[in-house]
């Protein structure tokens, strides 16, 4: 008798379920759908903003470029990095969820242990921002090859025992479908020894929709679906909207800061800031002048704790 395979699934559950149930599935799968993420209107502000984001990349020949080169990207896509430059309020919104940082407490912040004389000296990691990236995958976009992330904290993984190093995370700008190229993820490759090579028969299209937050370990297989639309259908254009975290002992992908203007920075609050490097991280990296950048970074002089604090139901900040 054949033994019945049972086919990749992504578990869906509303954002506001239970944090216990959301990390068991993330532990277990590797990778989950959170529902209603972000409001309708949180969402359409975003894509008004994403749009202008888009088209200025895209006229600076931006969309060209491709941080894995020719045999990563996909076609059809426009990867627009710096978004926060363009969606500055909106990005700062989704950083102060609670889940959102819960996850990455959970899953980036690791012990480790050294003499410092005759003690022992604890650290502890913290995380923050990568990167940020707007993605435009329209219709004849093929499959992406599937891969890892953060290939560029070039941490070799021996297998499952090896530390989740990154959290990806996506908030869906429209609903994406199988059909518009929804990724293709592969739940439990996470835990995958580490010779298993990924074909497209271990994965399945994320679906979800508009408002939604598709999360999954840097360490789970992935890539960008086919996107097989006729350019006249609904949400023909896969629009969704990248956040990365990385361990703080790690430098960010981008110094993405230093794409918003002071005064800018100035209106975000501080965990917003600590997310975009201007603290040092909880291992001591990251700092100015031996200092706080965010004390000691001349342009953010006189900063008192910013004017874009999010009050919303689930803000960090009740
Ligand atoms: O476009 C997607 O769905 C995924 C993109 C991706 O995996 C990446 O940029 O690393
Ligand atoms: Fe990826």
């Amino acid at each position: 008798m054949p033994v019945a395979v049972s086919k990749p699934v992504v578990q869906t559950i509303p954002a506001t379920a239970d944090i216990k149930e959301i990390l068991e599935i993330l532990h277990r799968d590797g990778v989950i759908v959170l529902s209603d993420f972000c409001p309708e209107e949180e969402v359409d502000a975003l894509n008004a903003k994403a749009k202008i984001h888009f088209e200025r990349c895209e006229a600076e020949g931006r969309a060209a470029d491709s941080f894995h080169g020719s045999k990563g990207r996909a076609t059809h896509t426009t990867a627009a990095y710096g978004l926060l430059g363009s969606a500055p309020e909106e990005l700062c919104k989704i950083m102060q969820r609670k889940v959102w940082h819960q996850v990455m407490e959970e899953f980036l912040t690791h012990e480790s242990w050294d003499w410092g004389g005759d003690e022992k000296v604890y650290r502890k990691t913290g995380y923050w921002l990568h990167t940020n990236i707007g993605y435009k995958v329209s219709p004849g976009a093929n499959n992406q090859r599937l891969h890892r992330d953060l290939n560029s904290a070039a941490i070799q993984r021996t297998g499952p025992e090896s530390l989740v190093n990154g959290v990806s995370t996506f908030v869906a700008g429209c609903d994406v479908t199988p059909r518009n190229g929804g990724t293709h993820v592969a739940p439990g490759s996470h835990l995958w020894p580490q010779d298993r090579m990924p074909t497209q028969e271990d994965t399945v299209a994320v679906s979800m929709k508009k408002g939604s937050m598709a999360i999954w370990l840097s360490n789970i297989f992935h890539g960008a679906g086919a996107n097989t639309c006729e350019p006249d259908e609904p949400n023909a254009v896969r629009t969704i909207y990248g956040l990365f975290c990385i361990s703080d002992n790690f430098r960010q992908g981008e110094s993405t800061a230093w794409i918003c203007e002071p005064e800018v920075l100035k209106k975000m609050p501080p965990e917003v800031l600590r997310l975009l490097g201007m603290y040092a991280g909880r291992t001591g990296g990251g700092r100015f002048i031996g200092r706080e950048p965010v004390q000691t970074w001349g342009p953010l002089k006189d900063y008192n704790g910013g004017e874009w604090i999010y009050r919303g139901l689930d803000s960090i900040y009740q």
